[in-house]
């Protein structure tokens, strides 16, 4: 009877972590499927994380809370999908470095060339977790936050406004020249 009671144990502890291991694959394959064009699993593979988990996960501790994308995540799967969560996600900022996740993810990196996207939930030079859980992060030793995009400022404003006027005032005596030739 203790015997059976053992095996049935064990039996449901396999059963958990086959189920969680079983899990991540899943939550992974409906990332790629939703972001084709990322390259950041293979990044977070090749970076000192060691596996692509590491977009969500603190590799090599998989239990704990994870990086603030699996946060977000996790608390959108009480209520959806997988598939669900990620569009869900998509117009979030999850790691609050001022980006969308989804314009993260597939931002195109000037920094590597062929790479694509940032992650969602690190920011920073060192790919640091602003919403650190109990495991070990690893740093990803890239650029996590994606550089501003940038912007004319006002003074650029008035000199490209101003070097437009003058085009257009040059152009015109050009013309009226031309037009009084012909009348002559
Ligand atoms: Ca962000």
């Amino acid at each position: 009877m203790r015997f059976t009671s053992q095996v049935l144990v064990c039996a449901l502890v396999a059963g958990y972590f086959c189920s969680q291991a079983n899990a991540f694959p899943q939550y992974l394959s409906a990332f790629q499927a939703k972001y084709p064009t990322s390259t950041l699993p293979s990044r977070m593979a090749a970076s000192p994380i060691g596996e692509n988990c590491g977009v969500c996960h603190h590799s090599p501790v998989k239990s704990d809370l994870g990086n603030c994308y699996r946060v977000d995540i996790i608390t959108a799967l009480a209520t959806m999908t997988i598939e669900q969560a990620l569009d869900a996600l998509d117009g979030q900022d999850s790691d609050g470095d001022g980006v969308p996740n989804g314009m993260e993810i597939t931002a195109v990196r000037s920094d590597l060339p062929g790479e694509v996207g940032y992650s969602p939930g690190r920011v920073g030079p060192t790919g640091t977790d602003p919403c650190l859980g109990a495991g070990t992060p690893l740093p990803t030793g890239q650029l996590e936050t994606p550089p501003p995009i940038p912007t004319m400022s006002t003074w650029g404003l008035a000199v490209l406004t101003l070097l437009i006027m003058v085009s257009a005032t040059i152009l015109m005596q050009v013309r009226l020249r031309k037009a009084v030739v012909v009348v002559r």
